[in-house]
């Protein structure tokens, strides 16, 4: 019995010994992998609990009802992190309330760069995303107010950087205004100063301000915006000009009121001068009231030749315009009487002594009185003369009183007693000769004999 319980015994243990054997073998070959393929029945490891627990995001920047500006970029921070045997894979970032997403950088601490543009508010939300593929739900989110920190812009548009401008004549600065980041343009400033002072311009996105520069030389004009949500534009816009100031003539003759010769030249003269740093380039005379003018010769001194056409009052007017092409304004000006033409000569009326009077004495003046008003330039030496018996001329001082039409002769010395002298008064066609205030009509009378 105990015999063939060991036969027994020892059969099985035959039959378990090979059975064992195939077993190591059959863990050698699947260890090696060499010509068998795995298969999840082969498989000794358990199959790992599935990853279902969503990643969580929190945001610690900026914090529930923070405030954030358009004139700063936001960093907005935050942790995740993740459960259920995944990690976080990616961090998402919204500033539009999950409308659309974008990546942020790194995940079990993450950042993400936001540049708001509009002053308001804006939910910001974050979510993560596990390596299991497991999106948190709901996003962590905060919300924020957007304030406008974006300085408002102006331009100035009127005049050019360059532009010369007048004194006394009113220029009208004009530009534009506009504003981001969600306010808009509450008023402009303008400085015409170069920013030492400012004014109010009136409008906003088109302002215009009225200027009367009256200092002399280079001007710097800025303008600034000053937003809805109190920013001013800075640095100001700024442009450059000249003031310049206009230039000014005079009429110095003819006398204003007195009165010219129908066909008579009249030579108008006059003086120009400029201010501003510039010269008088050309001065114009108008003979017919302003209607047209024609370029005068010379400038700082000047003179204009004029030969009226027809009785009547004129009105002469002189405007100097200087190197920069700026024009008088208002033009000198005079009026005048143009006179109907003179066709009467003058004549001499009286004459003392008289012709061929004896025994005068040796100091005696020769007086000629003329039938009109004379020249007085053409009454002297040249045209009133007393000359001896050889033709000589004897020195003498000859004036004329106009009040009286007077020509007077004082021989300088004595005359020589017993000798006959002549007294001329030199009219004809040729100079040197007196004429009459308009210069053509000539003496026909000539002389006076006279005998000591
Ligand atoms: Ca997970
Ligand atoms: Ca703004
Ligand atoms: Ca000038």
């Amino acid at each position: 019995m105990t015999r063939v319980f060991q036969r027994f015994t020892k059969r099985y243990a035959n039959i378990i010994g090979v059975l064992l054997g195939l077993a190591v073998v059959s863990s050698i070959l699947l260890y090696s992998g060499c010509g068998m393929t795995s298969s999840p029945n082969i498989r000794t490891n358990p199959t790992p609990t599935p990853d279902n627990v969503r990643p969580t995001s929190i945001i610690t920047f900026p914090t529930a009802a923070g405030i954030v500006s358009t004139s700063a970029a936001v960093n907005i921070t935050g942790t995740a992190s993740d459960a259920g045997g995944g990690t976080v894979q990616s961090v998402q970032v919204s500033v539009d309330g999950g409308v659309t997403w974008n990546p942020a950088t790194g995940t079990s601490a993450w950042s993400f760069a936001w540049s708001p543009t509009l002053a308001g508010h804006a939910t910001i939300k974050s979510r993560a995303l596990d390596t299991s593929g497991n999106q948190q739900d709901p996003p962590a989110e905060v919300t924020v107010t957007i304030q406008d920190g974006t300085r408002p812009t102006s331009t100035i548009t009127s005049p050019t950087s360059g532009a010369i401008v007048i004194t006394g004549t009113a220029v009208t600065i004009t530009g534009t205004g506009s504003d981001t980041g969600g306010g808009s343009v509450q008023s402009v400033e303008v400085s015409v100063d170069g920013g030492a002072t400012w004014n109010p311009a009136t409008g906003t996105t088109a302002w215009a301000y009225f200027w009367s520069p009256t200092t002399l030389g280079p001007a710097t004009i800025k303008s600034r915006a000053l937003d809805t949500w109190g920013n001013q534009q800075d640095p100001p816009a700024e442009i450059h000009v000249t003031v310049d100031a206009r230039p000014t003539s005079t009429i110095t003759s003819p006398i204003a009121g007195t009165s010219v010769l129908t066909g008579t030249r009249v030579s108008i003269t006059g003086t120009a001068s400029d201010a501003g740093g510039g010269t008088v380039a050309r001065v114009e005379v108008s003979v017919d009231g302003g209607a047209t003018y024609s370029a005068a010769v010379g400038t700082d001194a000047w003179s204009f030749n004029w030969t009226p056409s027809a009785p009547g009052q004129v009105t002469i007017k002189s405007r100097a315009v200087d190197n920069t092409g700026n024009v008088q304004d208002p033009p000198a000006q005079i009026d005048v009487t143009v006179a109907p033409p003179d066709t009467t000569p003058p004549t001499i009326i009286s004459r003392f002594p008289l012709d061929g009077e004896n025994t005068v004495g040796i100091f005696k003046t020769v007086v000629v009185d003329f039938s009109e008003a004379m020249d007085s330039a053409t009454v002297n030496g040249s045209t009133v003369e007393l000359l001896d018996p050889s033709g000589d001329t004897v020195p003498a001082t000859v004036s004329y009183i106009a009040d009286s039409r007077r020509a007077t002769l004082d021989p300088t010395g004595p005359l020589s007693p017993g000798t006959t002298y002549m007294a001329r008064v030199k009219g004809g066609d040729t100079d040197p000769r007196v004429k009459d205030c308009c210069g053509f009509f000539q003496i026909r009378q000539r002389l006076a004999r006279l005998r000591f």
